[in-house]
């Protein structure tokens, strides 16, 4: 089953927005397999962001990651990483439609409340990153339900 990495940057940490995005996951059909809330150093989120390093943004983009906890999620179910990509919205909220975590609550591209995998692959990178402990299994079969 695919799984991807998504975060909750300090903004939405700190406007009080972790309970509604877990529910929006939750209720959808997703598993939540593994989760944190750290605030990272410096030259972690440099490596997190590291494809970005030569955009102009990219030391704003790591002072505003430093600046605060952010919760560390990895999430299961399929197709997750597209999934959640939509259920995020575009990268510039004046570009994320309105019912998506972005649109709903984001105006600054700056200060766009959340982060999550643009692909399996990068799902993949960032996952053994952010839990290089590794995950635990806690179900035992999926729900029948949803699948
Ligand atoms: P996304 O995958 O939607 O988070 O978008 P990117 O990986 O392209 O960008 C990562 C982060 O860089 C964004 F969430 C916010 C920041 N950014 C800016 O601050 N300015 C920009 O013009 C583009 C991105």
């Amino acid at each position: 089953m695919e799984t991807t990495f998504i975060m909750i940057k300090p903004d939405g940490v700190q406007r009080g927005l972790i309970g509604d995005i877990i529910s929006r996951f939750e209720k959808k059909g997703f598993y939540l397999k593994a989760m944190k809330l750290i605030t990272v150093e410096r030259s972690f989120a440099e490596k997190h962001y590291a494809d970005l390093s030569s955009k102009p943004f990219f030391g704003g983009l790591v002072e505003y990651i430093v600046s605060g906890p952010v919760v560390a999620m990895v999430w299961e179910g399929k197709g997750v990483v597209a999934t959640g990509r939509l259920m995020i919205g575009a990268t510039k909220p004046s570009e994320s439609v309105p019912g998506s975590i972005r649109g709903d609550y984001a105006v600054e591209v700056g200060r766009n409340v959340i982060h999550g995998s643009d692909s399996v692959g990068s799902a993949q990178k960032e996952i053994a990153l952010w839990f290089p402990e590794g995950l635990s299994e806690w179900r035992s079969e999926m729900h029948p339900w949803i699948y």
